[in-house]
């Protein structure tokens, strides 16, 4: 809302109309008394109406030159009364143009408590100034590669202005800007409201009156009640023309500010003077018609000035070196505006990415194994494998390997049964003890082998183990306790074969 007002603000600025205020905009009302613009800018006699200039400028009715491209130049022009409202608003259309890669000395806009010389020596007008200088300084003093310069200072009457810095020691604030030699006029908009002193500055690289840039903005600037307005200009050794094409004053007032109310004797006062105005301007206009149609001859004068409509090889040049720059500037925008939208499609991929990523690991931590966010590699290799069967491997590891330990524990209690049955077979009180035939001990030690064996298979088998297809008729269970019986069955076979031995004895 605020931006809107403040376009607003502008839009009321530059028509030159007298507004109400809605929505808080401030109220602007033009001041012919202290502006100037062509057509009919000085009258036939040179004289500028309501200001007068002098030193070296010159009034056309187009501009006015306020120094010429010469050597050691200085003029001004100033308002011929003092101004009658607080805050205001000035925008100057100007020129600072020379054949030279640089120019001097530049140019200066002035809002002081009495009219300033016109030959000073601050650009042109006079020192020890009590208000306001913006200067346009072409000229680069103190030789620290910063101008040309856009800047302001404040004076109470008591500072020398220090051209040997270029016033950077006094200076409010300012702006390095290049105002000469550019294909369109150059503006400022010197804006003082409620204290703050707001300068904004067009380039002139476009006709676009939109183009405005803020140069700086200084708040608690306290300015003389009522002044003078000018504008002055001086060159050097080296010189540039100093053209003034518009200079538009507006009166500010605070939102809401009728005129009826505050001023009513002067609401007619104002209609009056503006009828005069456009009275003085028929007239004016009369008198030129009356002054050509007496004077025919001048019109051949007149005719000699379509010329200035042809342009010059150089001015072609430089038309066709700005319109070229122009298309760059445009292409390059565009060019801008291609990058950005890949950019932007490329961060709208990434996040889609991301959200592909999230919701995996999101799926995969509700799965209640791998909560870490996994890459789109391994989210293709689960979706391959399925969570199902991993879990169904696992059940099947674990089972493989519970039966592992069983088999073990049974081999270890065979082993340690047929010690202890080899042990009693030893120390058999009864029996005479009869050592065992060659084939029963190697038939033992084969059991015991085997046994051995199958211990350390068992001992040495992979945790990991794959499934073993083994035949349903043949578990490790049966095939222990297979061996059990066997060498169950073979003991109670030996013992028997002993008695029998012993007895048959007996009998011889
Ligand atoms: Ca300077
Ligand atoms: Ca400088």
């Amino acid at each position: 809302m605020k931006s809107f007002c403040s376009s607003l603000f502008f839009i009321v600025l530059l028509s030159g109309y007298a507004n109400n205020g809605q929505c808080n905009q401030i109220v602007s009302r033009f001041e012919y008394k202290y502006s100037f613009k062509p057509p009919y800018l000085a009258q036939k006699d040179g004289s500028v109406p309501f200001w007068e200039y002098g030193g070296n400028a010159i009034a056309s009715s187009d501009n006015v030159r306020i120094a010429p491209s010469l050597k050691s130049q200085k003029g001004a022009i100033w308002t011929k009364s003092q101004t009658k409202f607080d805050w205001w608003t000035v925008e100057i259309n100007f020129r600072v143009s020379g054949r030279g890669r640089i120019g001097a000395d530049g140019l200066a806009f002035w809002y002081t408590d009495s009219q300033g010389h016109y030959d000073g020596p601050v650009f042109g007008s006079s020192d020890k100034w009590v208000g306001l200088g913006i200067f346009f300084d072409s000229f680069d003093n103190d030789a620290k590669h910063n101008n040309p310069y856009i800047f302001g200072i404040v004076n109470d009457g008591s500072k020398i202005f220090d051209h040997a810095n270029d016033g950077s020691t006094q200076q409010l604030s300012g702006c390095l800007r290049d105002f000469r030699n550019k294909p369109f006029a150059t503006r400022a908009k010197i804006e003082y409201y409620m204290n703050t002193l707001t300068v904004y500055f067009h380039s002139g690289n476009t006709n676009n009156e939109k183009d405005f840039e803020i140069c700086f903005r200084s708040e608690n600037v306290f300015l003389p009640k009522s002044g003078y307005f000018g504008v002055s200009a001086a060159t050097g050794g080296l010189a540039d023309d100093h053209d003034i094409h518009h200079f538009l004053t507006h009166s500010l007032f605070p939102p809401g500010t009728t005129f009826k109310s505050s001023a009513g004797t002067s609401v007619d006062e104002e209609q009056k003077l503006t009828n005069e105005y456009a009275n003085y301007q028929r007239k004016l206009k009369q008198e030129t018609e009356d002054y050509q149609k007496q004077h025919p001859e001048s019109k051949t004068k007149e005719d000699s000035e379509f010329e200035d409509w042809y342009e010059t090889d150089n001015q072609r040049e430089l038309h066709q070196i700005f319109s070229g720059q122009s298309q760059i500037v445009e292409s390059v925008k565009i060019l801008n505006q291609k990058l950005d939208e890949i950019v932007g499609r490329q961060e709208r991929t990434l996040g889609l990415l991301s959200n592909v990523q999230s919701t995996m690991a999101v799926l995969s931590s509700v799965g209640g194994h791998q909560p870490n966010v996994q890459t789109p590699q391994m989210a293709q290799l689960n979706a391959g494998i399925g969570r199902q069967d991993i879990e169904s491997l696992i059940v099947a590891q674990n089972s493989i390997i519970s039966s592992v330990r069983e088999v073990k524990n049974y081999v270890v209690e065979v082993h340690s049964k047929s010690d202890t049955i080899i042990k009693n077979q030893v120390h058999q009180p009864t029996a005479q003890v009869q050592p065992l035939g060659y084939d029963q001990i190697s038939i033992m030690h084969e059991i015991r082998d085997s046994l051995n064996a199958m211990k350390r298979d068992s001992a040495s088998r992979p945790s990991y183990a794959q499934p073993i297809v083994c035949p349903s008729c043949a578990t490790s269970t049966v095939v222990i306790v297979t061996a059990v019986v066997q060498m169950f069955l073979f003991t109670i076979y030996v013992i028997y074969k002993n008695n029998k031995e012993s007895q048959a004895k007996k009998f011889y």
